[in-house]
């Protein structure tokens, strides 16, 4: 690092920038698949953003491992696994991941976890308010207003709006549980949600016990002391050094994002590109490739807009296929073609650098395949994605036809030569459309079942 007369200069360069995979669609796209392949040969893994509502689901000698909080990379005993401060950590769901890890046979899973003394903390009482808020926009709807958001209830939207209005409780705060803030915090908590939600808030806070919650909060602080640490500095050491390798792992994905998302049918966090510098504290000139994940189709799970959408038989053959249903709480996702015309807005969002197309082998249940290409709205084709929900119920999406390549089993392809004539076609169909090298090519659940185009 070059040193100024006066200190360190602020012109620092990174030797070996950060690697950041995200997922470009509704989420699900096999980014844990990717992660694990590239955490091989990875030092450092973290995580940025969203809490337990992820699941990243991967596959070794027939082995399923599902993570929520901790980042993929852990599977590979060599590497370090930070979770950053634009995480929301359930406590007691994070250790009992790394209990459930550690039984599976992964190797001294806690002793690789560096936890952000800047996360903020999610409570028991932010899942009990996740619930409460869709039950009203349940309610809501009934009455000709607003709607489900389809959340998974795992208490991500409530805990970020206390981050926000400056009244959560971070990591590092347990290490002052001696003082009353604890318990302080959750009584406040609770009072507001009997404020809140009149009746139904007074039922669903009335068996919250106080007291168990503050003893197991001071028990969990006692397990969180060895791992809690001020990851901002550790990673930015290990970026300057150079010494090291980076990967972040985003979770949820580009149309999920609080910001640019199909809001309000988003999560609370920002998964796209920023968020790894604002969840980390790294900055953005430390970023080096930046890799989207695209499924070969689209899913969705939750409410929302879906242009693409296959409904009947043919959403139901692409969910069979794919096996679309939740890593985190086994809903169906709903299922549909490809959309280039999103992936082109979520390339742009996040400066993709190159792509990896998964479950390209779930299409071989299709004679004939199709790929959104454009959005036409009021007779015109659109250059981006519109923020307004109104406007793209309205949009019609134009279609492109290619043949498939059903009966043709692709499980077992390795490379990239042995793909079929009309799978090749797809794939460099959907690069040139989307205007991003596709590096990766996924075939299968398997940890093997990826090969790079060649
Ligand atoms: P939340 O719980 O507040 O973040 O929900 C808000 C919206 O974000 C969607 N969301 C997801 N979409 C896809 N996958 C997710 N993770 C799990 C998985 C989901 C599961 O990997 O399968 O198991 O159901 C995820 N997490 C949040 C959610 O559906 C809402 O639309
Ligand atoms: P993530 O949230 O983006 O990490 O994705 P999930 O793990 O939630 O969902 C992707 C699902 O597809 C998981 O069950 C993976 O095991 C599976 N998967 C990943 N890549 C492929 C692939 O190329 N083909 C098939 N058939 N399944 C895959
Ligand atoms: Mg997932």
């Amino acid at each position: 690092m070059p040193v100024a007369a006066n200190g360190p200069s602020l012109a620092r360069s990174y030797p070996l920038p950060a690697t950041v995979v995200l997922g470009t669609q509704w989420g699900d796209e096999g980014k844990g698949k990717l992660v694990d392949l590239l955490s091989e040969s990875i030092d450092v893994v973290a995580r940025c953003q969203g809490g337990s509502n992820a699941g990243h689901t991967v596959v070794v000698n027939g082995v399923k491992y599902a993570l929520h909080l901790l980042p993929t990379g852990i599977l590979h005993p060599a590497v370090q696994a930070v979770i950053g401060n634009g995480v929301v950590v359930h406590l007691a769901s994070l250790f009992e991941e790394v209990e459930t890890l550690e039984l599976q046979g992964v190797p001294n899973v806690a002793g690789r976890v560096h936890l952000s003394d800047r996360a903020h903390i999610l409570c028991d009482y932010h899942q009990i308010a996740d619930g409460l808020l869709e039950a009203e926009r349940v309610a809501a709807a009934a009455g000709g207003v607003g709607g489900a958001i389809g959340t998974t209830k795992r208490g991500i939207g409530p805990c970020y709006a206390s981050k926000m209005t400056r009244s959560n409780l971070r990591v590092g705060d347990l290490r002052e549980f001696r003082s009353a803030q604890v318990p302080l915090r959750i009584r406040t908590a609770l009072a507001e949600l009997r404020l809140r939600f009149g009746a139904a808030g007074e039922a669903a806070v009335a068996s919250y016990d106080v007291r168990a919650e503050v003893a197991r909060c001071y028990q969990l602080a006692r397990r969180c002391e060895p791992l809690t640490t001020d990851t901002f500095d550790y990673v930015n050491r290990v970026l300057e050094s150079g010494q090291q390798s980076v990967l972040i792992e985003g979770a949820n994905a580009a149309m999920l994002d609080i910001d640019f998302g199909t809001y309000p049918f988003v999560t609370s966090s920002n998964c796209t590109v920023g968020g790894c510098c604002t969840g980390l504290g790294v900055p953005a000139r430390a970023l080096g490739e930046v890799i989207g994940v695209v499924k070969a189709y689209t899913t969705r799970v939750g409410e929302g807009p879906f242009p693409t959408e296959l409904y009947g038989e043919a959403g139901a053959l692409l969910q069979r296929a794919g096996q679309e249903f939740g890593t985190t709480t086994q809903r169906p996702r709903r299922c549909g073609w490809l959309d280039t015309c999103l992936l082109r807005y979520t390339g742009r969002l996040n400066g993709l650098t190159q792509v990896c197309l998964t479950k390209l082998d779930v299409l071989g249940c299709f004679d004939t395949l199709r790929i959104g290409v454009a959005y036409r709205y009021r007779g015109k084709r659109l250059s981006s994605m519109p923020a307004s929900l109104r406007a793209l119920a309205e949009c019609e999406v134009e279609f492109e036809e290619l043949p498939g390549w059903r009966g043709v089993e692709l499980g077992s392809v390795r490379c990239w030569s042995d793909l079929p004539a009309a799978a090749q076609a797809y794939v460099l169909r959907v690069q040139t459309l989307i205007g991003c090298p596709i590096v990766h090519v996924g075939v299968g659940a398997a940890r093997e079942a990826i090969f790079l185009r060649s």
